[in-house]
């Protein structure tokens, strides 16, 4: 378990990658791990993943159904709040616009709750989501996500902070109103631009 509670320093040690470094962020070379609690055993017979909320219908796909969307492959670099940056990650998986195709909204639902096994969530704007980066990942670099990782399925946010990406995603849910998620609600900025370094609220 590793926990990363704010850090008031981050970005002290500043390194760039050129123009593609956000500002007071270091390029790590290894995958740092962390997250809230435990890792989660995950049984692929019984995982559903979930939307419900502000839809006309709800939805459940078992993991046959997610995995028969049509697949994507994303490029991007990854930043996390605490000061590291992970460049040129090649992610597979679902798009997020892809699942939409399966998701009627309704008008007034601008926001969602990303819900995870465990209590970890995490709030975005259906805008941000809508954005073409942004996919329901299960491989990185052309390996399966590993468990530490999100394994079997974690959103990936490339243009917000990495808490923004949730780790063993297992629903959305469609709300009128904004809600802060588990971060969001301790002090970390609602929307988390790198680039604004939209770090704490
Ligand atoms: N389910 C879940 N997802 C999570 C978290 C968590 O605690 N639980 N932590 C977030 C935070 S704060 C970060 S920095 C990243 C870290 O991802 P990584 O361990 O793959 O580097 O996962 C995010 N996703
Ligand atoms: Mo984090």
């Amino acid at each position: 378990m590793a926990i990363d509670p704010p850090d008031r320093n981050a970005g002290s040690d500043r390194q760039s990658h050129g123009e593609r470094t956000p500002p007071g962020q270091r390029v790590v070379e290894n995958w740092p791990v962390l997250h809230e609690g435990a890792v989660p055993r995950v049984d692929l017979k019984t995982w559903s993943f979930r939307v419900w909320g502000e839809v006309e219908e709800e939805l459940t796909l078992d993991w046959q159904e997610f995995m028969a969307l049509p697949k994507t492959t994303v490029s991007a670099d990854v930043h996390c709040v605490t000061g590291w940056s992970m460049m040129d990650n090649t992610w597979e998986g679902v798009a997020f616009r892809e699942l939409m195709k399966h998701i009627r909204p309704k008008p007034q639902a601008h926001h969602v709750m990303v819900h995870c096994d465990g209590d970890y969530t995490t709030n975005l704007s259906l805008e941000d989501l809508l954005d073409e980066s942004v996919l329901f990942a299960y491989k990185h670099n052309g390996q399966d996500l590993t468990p530490e990782h999100g394994w079997p399925l974690r959103l990936v946010v490339p243009k917000l902070y990495l808490w923004k990406s949730a780790k063993w995603v297992r629903g959305l849910c469609f709300m009128q109103e904004d809600r802060p998620g588990f971060w969001e609600s301790r002090g970390y900025h609602n929307r988390g631009d790198p680039w604004r370094e939209e770090r704490f609220s």
